[in-house]
């Protein structure tokens, strides 16, 4: 038998497997309603996708191809984008989010997902109001359907996760897993209404575990309490190997776990073997990417951002200009967290391009002109010389070829600033006019 090296039992876990959900649970974030735009278009997706390839993420969510054609088209051209970076970045599994049901599943399998993840709800509540089936039905029908796919498709992944499991008592939940046991190599646990503590998370995974020591983990924690990052943290450190998570904490309500402040959070904590296969310094490109997608700015919750070298009082402007140590604890450089790491490029959209002239660079300039910029950009940046670089070429041409210039403080807030940090005796320190004018807020950023 030839080695295939597509095959998840081919493939050797790292200590920590990101199983991205953006297109999938992100996809249910209100924040998408919030500006009228209801979904991700393919591009969108595409991007995204190639984003999180890029970063080294190896398993992404979607959802089963049957919610709408246009689902089904988008997993085509999302594997696509999979398959094009096989050769640079190895193979990465495309798993589809399913209900028990035979219709998702064969809808799944025709797309050429590579894995499923099964769920259904388990708590009171869930069987109850949401789709009205006791134990047993549960058992009989996702028992039956996942020994049939199981023994029709040996090589998918299989996953199950009871939802709302931790309203759902330890012994209603391992009634059904011990029933399921056999058909799949990892279980869900989803805090699907974000009620978990830090010690609930650790005693559920230790149970899990013990119970189920052939069969990984898999943590999927929801923000109502503002614990998704705590909770996440503490179930890698009770030894969850697979952790969804989403860019900038996307998800239904308040979210989940964002990937970034994950990654940012083990990197203060010295995990780094967690760390191993992940590009940390896309983290602050890879936010800002699909931060344009959503129109918005990188929140200023998400860890790594800019705000966190945003600096608005006097006196904290004047020290960190002294050593940034004083009021910047950590090492965003390494987490991208500067212009250098923008990551410019011919494949950049314009929205990148506009968020780096608006945001970065502070040029007043519109979308219509971000358009046409990026347009050009894109056509010179394929001739760049080995010694130029992408954003020396995009400032180029924004000022010298559509003559955009900076945005400015109005002089009375500029003055202010000025009077508090020109303290007599200290040499003054250089701060360009342009990065007083942060939507009128009084600020430098470091970079
Ligand atoms: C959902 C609920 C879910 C599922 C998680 C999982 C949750 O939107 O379908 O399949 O593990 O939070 O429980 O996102
Ligand atoms: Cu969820």
């Amino acid at each position: 038998m030839t080695f295939n090296p597509f095959l998840f039992r081919n493939y050797q876990p790292r200590p920590l497997e990101i199983i991205d959900t953006t297109l999938r649970e992100g996809s249910q974030s209100s924040l998408l309603h919030d500006h009228y735009k209801y979904f991700f278009t393919q591009e969108d997706k595409m991007e995204i996708t190639r984003a999180l390839i890029l970063y080294g993420v190896k398993f992404i969510e979607l959802f089963a191809p049957i919610v709408s054609a246009q689902e089904k088209e988008d997993w085509a051209a999302i594997k696509a984008v999979r398959n094009e970076l096989i050769m640079q970045k190895g193979y990465t599994f495309l798993l589809a989010h399913v209900r028990c049901h035979p219709d998702d599943v064969e809808s799944a399998i025709a797309a050429g997902a590579d894995g499923l993840n099964f769920y259904i709800g388990l708590s009171d509540v869930s069987r109850n109001y949401n789709h009205g089936k006791d134990f047993d039905d549960i058992i009989k029908r996702a028992g039956k359907l996942l020994d049939e796919v199981k023994r029709n498709h040996p090589d998918l992944i299989l996953r199950f996760s009871g939802e709302d499991a931790f309203r759902t008592p330890e012994v209603n939940l391992f009634r059904v897993y011990d029933e399921i046991a056999p058909y799949v190599v990892r279980f869900g646990t989803p805090d699907t209404v974000g009620v978990a503590t830090p010690a609930g998370v650790r005693q559920r995974i230790e149970a899990l575990r013990r119970r189920y020591p052939h069969i990984d983990c898999e943590g999927h924690f929801h923000d109502d309490r503002g614990f998704a990052l705590t909770n996440a943290l503490e179930a890698v450190n009770a030894g969850m190997r697979y952790m969804n998570t989403t860019l900038l904490g996307v998800g239904e309500r308040s979210g989940i776990t964002s990937m970034t402040a994950l990654f940012f959070n083990l990197y203060i904590d010295k995990m780094y073997d967690h760390l191993e296969g992940y590009t940390l310094r896309a983290s602050y490109p890879i936010n800002v990417m699909f931060a344009s997608k959503l129109k918005k700015l990188v929140p200023s919750k998400e860890p790594v951002s800019l705000t966190n070298r945003t600096h608005t009082a006097g006196v904290h402007q004047k020290a960190v200009l002294n050593a940034a140590a004083t009021y910047e604890p950590f090492p965003l450089d390494q987490f991208g967290v500067s212009e250098s790491e923008m990551l410019l490029g011919p494949l950049s959209g314009w929205n990148m391009v506009y968020y780096f002239l608006k945001e970065i660079k502070y040029y007043n300039l519109g979308e219509g002109t971000a358009r046409k910029i990026a347009a050009v950009f894109k056509e010179r940046v394929y001739n760049i010389g080995p010694n130029d670089s992408p954003t020396r070429i995009l400032v180029e041409i924004a000022e010298n070829e559509f003559g955009l210039s900076h945005l400015t403080a109005p002089e009375r807030v500029k003055d202010n600033i000025v009077q508090r940090m020109d303290e007599p005796s200290q040499a003054e320190p250089e701060v360009p006019e342009a990065d007083f004018a942060r939507q009128n807020a009084v600020s430098i950023k470091r970079g």
